[in-house]
């Protein structure tokens, strides 16, 4: 049964209703469960029963199952809190804690390192005990969280523990009850519902049959295309793209310790090299932060530790980034008798309100211990965090303008274009992101 049952079901009245909404003969899912329902879970939810799905989102949090079921978001992302108040409107869309049995579901939790920057599978192993009791022949389980090389086979490993009674693409059955595929999101924080349509999958199937039922399934909503590989590939390239995108950054901060030693703009610099046809560098930082690319490429370390040299030493050279920046914040500083200094931005990166694994918020943190009198701009916060309420005052950029002696600018925020350069010209100016070349 399973799959080929599946495909010939004849198409019922609903089945029909669904397929002008997106539901086709090639993907016959019609109830979806995503669990799991954070920064990649509630929006692929939203698409997918934007598309006419039927959909339950399973959280173990009480207070995000609520917020959506009220048609409300608990993140920041643009139009996202559009698209779930329509979803849930329509019924479409609905959350519990209690998962229950559907055709298929996707898999979105955390997959954060543990000590030793060892990756930590516990949310997905919780994951799999939680839905395997509401698994049922025919099922799609698909893992879209970031993971290291062979959480998939494991997934599968504690499914077969909690139902021995299924039969499981790893037990080699031609037809197995169950299939498992890993397709790792790939979306831009900031862009999500825009590169969740619009971006390529990569779909690793355990089998072959388990990635052509996946594919069916994005084929819902998915214009980009998707590339069917097996599951070890599907987890290694998405470690891949965001270890390459590590090395790359980690070049461009040690460039710009390079030229702060030579005494040599390295946005200029960059620029210049830039117009070689077949050189592209990055942008340097005050140092590589959010959940993602500091964090994934520790997955391949761990999984090839002599091997993985040089993905290892980028890790090592922009975690060093934000110390680089704290010893240039503390001997400028010591220029002056009481400086009052000014950081601009907190979050991980332009334009987003995210300060977790911040290095603009690390660095924060360590100059209010000095004891300096700490001005702070973020546009896309109200308050300011446990650590440094109370230690800074959050402001304005006229403010910091008027009674900084030293100006650190940490994020690329739009609202820092166009900062007044004469204004600036009596101040110490550490600019880590480059804000004032690029004006
Ligand atoms: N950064 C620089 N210089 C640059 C580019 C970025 O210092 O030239 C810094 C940013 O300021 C930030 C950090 O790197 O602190 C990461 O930002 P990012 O925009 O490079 O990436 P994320 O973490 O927001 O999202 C990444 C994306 N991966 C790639 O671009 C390869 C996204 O597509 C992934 O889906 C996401 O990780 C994820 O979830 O894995």
């Amino acid at each position: 049964p399973g799959q080929a049952a599946l495909h010939l079901a004849p198409l019922t009245s609903t089945r029909r209703d669904l397929t002008l909404q997106g539901v086709s003969m090639d993907n016959p899912v019609q109830k979806l469960s995503v669990i799991g329902l954070g920064y990649i879970g509630l929006p692929t939810a939203a698409i997918f029963a934007s598309r006419g799905l039927e959909v339950v989102g399973v959280d173990v949090t009480q207070d995000i199952v609520d917020t959506v079921n009220a048609g409300e978001v608990h993140i920041v992302e643009p139009d996202l809190d559009i698209v779930v108040r329509g979803v849930v409107s329509t019924g479409n869309l609905r959350a519990t804690m209690q998962p229950e049995s559907a055709e298929a579901f996707i898999i979105a939790v955390p997959t954060p390192f543990a000590e030793g920057k060892r990756p930590d599978l516990g949310y997905i192993k919780d994951a799999a005990e939680a839905i395997a009791p509401v698994l049922e022949k025919g099922n799609l389980v698909i893992l879209e969280s970031t993971s290291p090389v062979g959480a998939t086979e494991k997934l599968a490993g504690w499914l077969k523990e909690q139902r021995p009674d299924l039969a499981f693409p790893q037990d080699g059955t031609p037809n197995p009850d169950v299939n498992i595929a890993h397709c790792p999101e790939r979306v831009l924080p900031g862009y999500v519902l825009h590169e969740l349509v619009a971006n390529d999958r990569i779909v690793g199937g355990m089998t072959p049959a388990c990635a052509e039922r996946a594919t069916a399934l994005y084929r819902v909503f998915l214009r980009g295309e998707c590339f069917e590989t097996d599951a070890r590939t599907a987890e290694l390239a998405k470690l891949t793209e965001n270890s390459f995108r590590d090395v790359n950054i980690a070049f461009a901060n040690e460039l710009s310790i390079i030229c702060d030693g030579l005494d040599i703009d390295v946005w200029k610099l960059i620029r210049l090299a830039n117009r070689h046809p077949r050189v592209s560098i990055l942008q340097p930082g005050p140092g590589v932060g959010g959940h993602c690319i500091a964090v994934d490429p520790w997955f391949i370390v761990d999984s090839a530790p002599e091997q993985a040299r040089l993905i290892r030493a980028a890790r090592d050279i922009n975690d060093a980034k934000p110390h680089w920046v704290i010893n240039k914040i503390n001997e400028s500083a010591d220029r002056f008798k009481s400086p009052v200094i000014a950081l601009f931005g907190l979050a991980f990166k332009a334009d987003i309100d995210d300060l977790r694994e911040s290095p603009a918020l690390q660095i924060a943190e360590q100059v209010v211990a000095t004891g300096m009198q700490t001005l702070i701009v973020e546009p896309n916060i109200e308050e300011l965090p446990d650590g440094l309420a109370g230690e800074a005052e959050l402001t304005d950029v006229a403010r910091c303008l008027n009674d900084a002696d030293l100006v650190v600018i940490l994020v690329d925020h739009k609202e820092f274009s166009g900062l007044d350069n004469q204004r600036l010209a009596s101040k110490v100016v550490i600019d880590t992101r480059g804000v004032l070349f690029r004006d």
